[in-house]
């Protein structure tokens, strides 16, 4: 059944504790059309008009545990290197067509040797050879500000500095483009809120949490 999510924004400043641009802290609450938080979504802030910030790239990993990709959702910046480890006793193939990446690990038990490095933007589809139910999602973005919603369905977003952003939120039930919201932080911002509408799939998630 289509629905709307609705995307509610919150902007909290913290004050700078240098003499450097100001930063604030950009706080995200993924909702649905009924209100409902939101789990799983995907939510980045590119600053408008500027080069992102040449943050170093930190390692992630996703494990698989139980015959299940853990974390479901992740979010990741370009060039990032993935870990693959397997906490099971039984094989998997870990494999993607997805555009963004298209890799294979075939079976194997334990960490292979070398990270997956997700080298382009996009969305990655993970899956299993063996077995078909696991599933997993991987949004390669361009900037370093990014997290995944908890059950709350709130995401929090750090060190954003003055001026133009645009906050962008993709979730794996939602098969369209990012939905982009734009957002102005400045210093006179103590609050700040605003609310978009997404259109939204039917709810279809095959992996378990
Ligand atoms: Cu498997």
């Amino acid at each position: 059944m289509p629905a709307a999510c609705l995307l509610a924004v919150l902007v909290g400043m913290t004050p700078a504790l240098s003499v450097q641009a100001l930063a604030a802290n950009l706080a995200v609450a993924v909702r649905d059309g009924e209100g409902r938080a939101v789990a799983d979504a995907a939510v980045w802030a590119a600053r408008r008009g500027a080069a992102q910030s040449s943050q170093a790239v930190v390692g992630a990993t996703i494990d698989q545990r139980d015959r299940t990709f853990v974390p479901f959702v992740s979010i990741v910046q370009t060039g990032t290197a993935v870990r693959f480890p397997n906490n099971d006793t039984v094989r998997h193939h870990v494999y993607s067509f997805s555009p963004a990446k298209v890799f294979s690990l075939k079976l194997y038990l334990g960490t292979p040797a070398e990270p997956v490095v997700f080298d382009r933007p996009g969305r990655v589809v993970l899956g299993c050879n063996i077995h078909d139910r696991m599933l997993a999602y991987v949004y390669v973005v361009d900037t370093p500000h990014f997290g995944v919603s908890g059950s709350d369905g709130w995401v929090r977003l750090e060190n954003l500095q003055e001026g133009d952003w645009d906050v962008m939120v993709a979730h794996p039930d939602h098969e369209g483009e990012p939905v982009t919201s734009r957002i102005a932080i400045s210093r006179r911002d103590a609050r700040h809120e605003l609310s978009l509408a997404i259109p939204a799939t039917s709810r279809k998630r095959m992996s378990p949490r």
